[in-house]
């Protein structure tokens, strides 16, 4: 990680753009501090991926609250889809003071797993690097020329060793971002039963028709998806575990609807009241 880290310092230096790629479910949370640092005096391109798999509606309201930050311009997109990926390199580059005779380099950074690759690949119009759906698929810087004399420059994930608040963890943890190891999966369920419950229960009730009612609580919904799920151990007690991860999977995949982890009211809330639970 230190490796990379001192590879991607050395790169920024020499990019004219930098795009870092945040997921549009949870473009604060999945903000990397020290992409921030890599940025000086650069133009730094917020791009909330995914934005099939995030709430409009707070899409909307992320936007104009990436408006409102100096030196930050924001889109949103879905890195699969070739207009929008390439009204992503439109939006990156149409400030910048371009030299024919030499290149543009455009480095693309994030976290794992915000689609960083995918973007490379749409935008080349090929597979070039590899892609998939768990953290870390990427290793090593890579370099693809595109046309209009472009370089863009792929590069592996990157985190930071101490993820706090927690509920920023467990965010992380559901959208991939981080395994589903590194936090106590008991947590994540939790946090992403009660994100369910509480702010989409229409969704959440239109997904899983066996529900009668609004469940009472996590338990009580993984209880539920257990038993219609066939999740279920000897003497026909409910697999929590195996249950759990119907909903994960479902929730990250996008079959629930689309669902965004936070909002940017959760981060003013936070701010004013040093609470760190923005989902309770
Ligand atoms: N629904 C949806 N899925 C996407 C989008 N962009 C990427 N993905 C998926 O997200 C997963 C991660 O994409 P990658 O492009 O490998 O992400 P990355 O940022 O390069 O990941 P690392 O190399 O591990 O840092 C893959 O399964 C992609 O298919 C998007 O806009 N919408
Ligand atoms: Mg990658």
């Amino acid at each position: 990680m230190l490796e990379t880290k001192k590879l991607l310092q050395k790169s920024a230096a020499k990019a004219d753009v930098i795009l870092e790629i945040l997921d549009a479910r949870l473009p604060k949370a999945s903000e990397n501090p020290l992409v921030n640092r890599l940025c000086q005096n650069k133009t730094q391109v917020k791009i909330l991926n995914k934005m099939d798999l995030a709430d409009p509606k707070i899409t909307a309201q992320w936007m104009d609250y990436f408006k409102k930050e100096r030196n930050v311009r924001a889109i949103a997109i879905n890195a699969a889809d070739k207009s929008l990926a390439a009204a992503a390199l439109e939006f990156a580059t149409r400030d910048i003071q371009r030299n024919r005779a030499r290149k543009l380099k455009l480095m693309v950074v994030g976290i794992p797993n915000t689609g960083k690759s995918t973007l490379l690949n749409t935008l080349a119009g090929k597979k070039i690097a590899r892609t998939g759906n768990v953290p870390a698929i990427t290793r090593h810087q890579q370099r693809t020329s595109l046309k209009n004399n472009i370089d863009i420059y792929d590069t592996p994930g990157i985190l930071w060793p101490v993820i706090e608040p927690e509920q920023r963890a467990y965010a992380l943890a559901v959208s991939g971002a981080i395994s589903d190891t590194a936090v106590d999966y008991q947590d994540i369920v939790c946090f992403a039963a009660n994100l369910l419950m509480k702010r989409y229960p229409e969704l959440l009730m239109a997904r899983y028709r066996f529900l009668d009612r609004l469940p009472g609580d996590e338990t009580d919904l993984i209880e539920q998806i257990g038993a219609a799920r066939g999740c279920l151990k000897s003497k026909g007690r409910v697999d929590y575990q195996k249950a759990a991860g119907v909903l994960i999977q479902d929730l990250r995949s996008g079959k629930i609807g689309r669902i965004s982890f936070e909002t940017p009211f959760d981060i003013s809330s936070d701010e004013e009241e040093n609470s760190v639970h923005p989902f309770v």
